[in-house]
């Protein structure tokens, strides 16, 4: 999936994203975020990301059912350039937003060509968790606040851009279940005949989780450069 940035958009469009955010989080939304956050969604590296998948899609529903089904996907703001003044939201009193140029790169690392140095989702999440920290500690204010954090509309964006880094990693990765009924040697022999080759890691057990070069790239392959496939046997 790849989403609009949200500092490429016109101001008006900027402007009428954050009204309809301000609409969609009720005192129920942030309830949300924040049992789950008491159950692990910040420090348990998958349920962080599944769980901020699934509660961005919740405004991706409302944004739809609102009629405005162009911002699904919602966009993604990086957190290397500024956040919109239209999304300096609070500006005052104590909850509000205290820098909005925290400057914080997530490249290169998450750069799409260079995700594949993450074997599972596991390691992905937990990679992104101190960057993602550090996000929203420099915004300080309620974005420094983790049960009040989705109060402000930034947060939305921003996690959309996290959510972005996944998709990518998951875009990477092939799952070849049993039951399709290959033998690992069978498995190997067709991906063989898609060109691709099995690279398998020495002094480890046996590899559930491998890398894939292309050997002879055919022209009409959907399978990226070092994609990693999943074998269950
Ligand atoms: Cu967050």
């Amino acid at each position: 999936m790849s989403r609009p940035n949200l500092n490429s958009l016109p101001e008006n469009e900027r402007l009428t994203l954050v009204s309809l955010i301000l609409q969609y989080v009720t005192p129920e939304i942030v309830e949300e975020h924040r049992n789950a956050a008491l159950s692990g969604a910040h420090s348990d590296p998958v349920l962080f990301l599944s769980f901020h998948r699934r509660y961005i899609g919740g405004l991706e529903g409302f944004l739809q059912e609102q009629g405005y089904p162009h911002w699904v996907p919602l966009p993604s703001w990086n957190p290397e350039e500024p956040i919109p003044e239209e999304f300096n939201i609070p500006n005052t009193g104590p909850g509000q937003l205290e820098n909005l140029n925290p400057n914080v790169s997530f490249s290169p690392q998450f750069d799409p060509e260079n995700l594949a140095n993450y074997e599972t989702v596991e390691e992905l999440g937990a990679a992104i968790i101190p960057l993602h920290n550090l996000v929203h500690r420099r915004i300080g204010g309620i974005m420094n606040d983790m049960f009040r954090a989705p109060e402000a509309p930034i947060f939305w964006p921003f996690h959309s851009f996290i959510d972005d880094i996944w998709w990518n990693w998951q875009r990477i990765t092939v799952v070849v279940p049993s039951c399709i009924g290959l033998n690992i040697d069978e498995a190997q022999r067709k991906l063989h005949y898609f060109g691709l080759r099995l690279i398998t890691k020495k002094n480890k057990p046996f590899p559930t989780w491998q890398r894939i070069r292309f050997q002879n790239p055919p022209s009409k392959s959907v399978i990226p450069y070092k994609t990693f496939v999943k074998l269950f046997f």
